[in-house]
């Protein structure tokens, strides 16, 4: 039988469930996710190998929305360039989706591409909104799509197991796996450990905050002794936000990060020292270098 490889790309609205949907299928938590919409930023590769079969690449996707600016322009073009840089695509369809505009809205995107796709129903676990199941299913049908039932809850292995045969199916063949079979993600640590205090500050900040922050390690020393010290900087855009993100008496940004720092040494199976450090940097998205050395800006050609 021949090898099979590519890239797969996750495209939905904001919140549809499309990180939560990528971890669960590699198995490892690579893209964060919260019940916010707009949290993943910039695309993340998570990636998938059955050795001598096949290898699955997944582009996770900020979830598609429009803007002419700022940071949410480069969210926009991001959703439009893993469109362009995927083998295939999944329409990610959450069943707690507000409206069906909203749907029929990513189904375009998908078929315009002419690519290869499959529909992907999420959290329908969902019970309260199970009679939305159908109307998803219909809109798929009636665009020539195949669909496919998924929830992330209590571990559903069965779905899992459907998703991936059925991707497998519309693989291009492949004389080579794309990347290493035994590598999961191209994310290095320091981008990994930036990610997961930006989720711990999602979790514990509402309005404004979290959506206008950004996260930095400034310094990663592995060796370290007793234990690796990583330091890292909350950029926030205003001086007002910084005493919010602190907390009265500190508390805030000590629940931040003591949770990150369970997180982080969960991935890196070991103790470590994490510092963090709000820096007011007054509206940073506005400003290109920063939003370079943030990684949010596309270098075109
Ligand atoms: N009940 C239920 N909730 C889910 C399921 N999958 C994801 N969620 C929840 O939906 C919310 C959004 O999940 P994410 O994976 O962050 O969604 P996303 O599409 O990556 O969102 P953005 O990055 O903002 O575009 C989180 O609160 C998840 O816990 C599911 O199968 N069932
Ligand atoms: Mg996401």
């Amino acid at each position: 039988m021949s090898f099979k490889a590519g890239y797969v790309g996750l495209i939905g609205q904001p919140n549809a469930g499309k990180s939560s949907l990528m971890n669960f299928i590699i198995k490892e938590k690579v893209s964060i996710v919260t019940n916010k919409p707009q949290t993943t930023r910039r695309r993340i590769l998570g990636i998938h190998t059955e050795e001598g079969k096949y290898q699955m690449v997944f582009i996770d996707a900020p979830g598609v929305i429009k803007a002419e600016k700022g940071l949410n322009s480069f969210l926009e073009r991001e959703a439009q360039d893993v469109i362009k840089e995927s083998d295939i695509l999944l329409a990610v369809l959450n069943l707690d989706q507000k409206s069906a505009e909203d749907a029929e809205a990513i189904i375009k995107m998908v078929t315009h591409s002419r690519k290869p796709w499959l529909g992907v129903i999420t959290k329908v676990d969902m019970e309260d909104k199970a009679h939305r199941i159908l109307i998803l299913k219909d809109l798929i049908e009636k665009n020539g799509g195949k669909y496919i039932v998924m929830s992330i809850e209590r571990d559903q292995e069965e779905y899992r197991k459907e998703l991936l045969t059925n991707i497998e199916a519309i693989l291009p063949e492949s004389t080579h796996p794309l990347f290493e079979p035994d590598m999961y993600t191209t994310e290095n640590m320091k981008d990994l450990v930036a990610e997961i205090v930006r989720e711990q500050c999602f979790d514990n900040l509402n309005y404004e905050i979290p959506y206008q922050l950004a996260v930095q390690v400034r310094k990663y020393d592995e060796d370290a002794k007793p234990c690796p010290k990583i330091y890292v900087d909350i950029l926030v855009a205003k001086e007002s936000q910084k005493p919010i993100l602190i907390g009265k008496g500190a508390e805030l940004i000590k629940k931040i990060s003591q949770a990150s720092r369970k997180e982080v040494e969960k991935l890196v199976g070991e103790k470590v020292f994490l510092e963090l450090n709000v820096v007011v940097k007054d509206n940073w998205f506005e400003h290109l270098q920063t939003m370079k050395e943030l990684g949010y800006v596309i270098e075109r050609k």
